[in-house]
């Protein structure tokens, strides 16, 4: 066995060279593609996510997703086109980062398979076709400890509040998931709720996709985003100032 930095190379059972690969180089993969943050879930933790959109349904032999973040400058918070325009870089960035870590982890002998920022597949229902993410990238963030899921819907992360564009990599290699948060955001807190001109946020349990995408819109031939009030009316949307020692911390 040939030890190289953090990686060791070791010969499978099927013959195939294979690099066995740890938790700190797949996120030293993601930090090198451009991440900010990068955190590992399990694919078993999965369960409640409905059928058709667990990791397994895209990666029958995935054991884990590997969550990459990364943030874009608060001014862009202040006007349509900037916010527009920053938006779309990102997750272009992001599904580029997650080809990149794809990539280096089946040069490593796994299999992976890269969820982009925002692709997905379209599903009929509410009376019109509805797109939806291969998995949903926030609940995975939030179960590889990258945040929590606030009642504006968004993972929200101590350093870059909500803030953060997201993308994954599933693969079958062994490795080490990150812990859950133990905080809690939002509390008696509603303003975000209040705030959504769409309502899209008043029934937890169901998020009012229909209503938020009429914010979507073509404008003089260009796509516009009208609407991110869920992102700047939350008080931690640049981060929470937690007391990491003390995860128990409640906060709002
Ligand atoms: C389609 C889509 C939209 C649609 C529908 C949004 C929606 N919330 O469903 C529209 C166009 C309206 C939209 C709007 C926005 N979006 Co959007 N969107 C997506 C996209 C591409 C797919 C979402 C999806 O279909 N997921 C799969 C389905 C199955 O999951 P779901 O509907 O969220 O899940 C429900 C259940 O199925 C179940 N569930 C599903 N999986 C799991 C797993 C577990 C473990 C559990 C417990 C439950 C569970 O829980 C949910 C409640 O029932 C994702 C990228 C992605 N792949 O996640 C970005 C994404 C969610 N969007 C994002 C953003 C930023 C926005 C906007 C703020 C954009 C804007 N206006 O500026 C808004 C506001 C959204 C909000 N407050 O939630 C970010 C969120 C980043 C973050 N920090 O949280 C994402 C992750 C894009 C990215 N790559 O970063 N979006």
């Amino acid at each position: 066995m040939i030890k190289y930095r953090s990686v060791y190379v070791y010969e499978r059972g099927d013959d195939k060279m294979a690099t066995e690969l740890n938790s700190e180089t797949v996120k030293e993969y993601g930090r090198d593609a451009g991440a900010s943050v990068v955190g590992i879930a399990a694919a078993k933790d999965f369960d409640l996510a409905p059928d058709g959109f667990k990791p397994n349904d895209v990666l029958p032999e995935c054991h884990f997703v590997i969550v990459l973040g990364a943030t874009f400058p608060r001014e862009v918070l202040n006007d349509i086109a900037g916010y527009t325009a920053s938006r779309n870089e990102m997750l272009t960035k992001m599904t580029e980062m997650a080809k990149e870590v794809a990539k280096r982890i089946k040069a490593a002998g796994y299999k992976s398979k890269a969820i982009s920022a925002s692709g997905g597949k379209w599903v009929e229902g509410d009376g019109r076709k509805e797109q939806f993410g291969y998995i949903s990238l926030k609940h995975a963030a939030e179960l590889a400890g990258l945040g929590v899921i606030g009642k504006n819907y968004l993972l929200t992360n101590p350093e870059y509040g909500n803030l953060l564009w997201l993308s994954a990599v599933l693969t079958d290699a062994d490795l080490i998931p990150d812990q859950k948060a133990r905080y809690a955001i939002c509390d008696s807190c509603n303003k975000c709720v209040e705030t959504c001109p769409a309502g899209a946020l008043a029934d937890l349990a169901s998020f009012g996709k229909k209503g938020c995408s009429q914010f979507f819109k073509i404008v003089n031939k260009r796509f516009e985003i009208q609407c991110f009030s869920c992102r700047t009316a939350c008080p931690y949307r640049f981060g929470i100032n937690l007391d990491l020692e003390n995860q128990e911390e409640k906060l709002c």
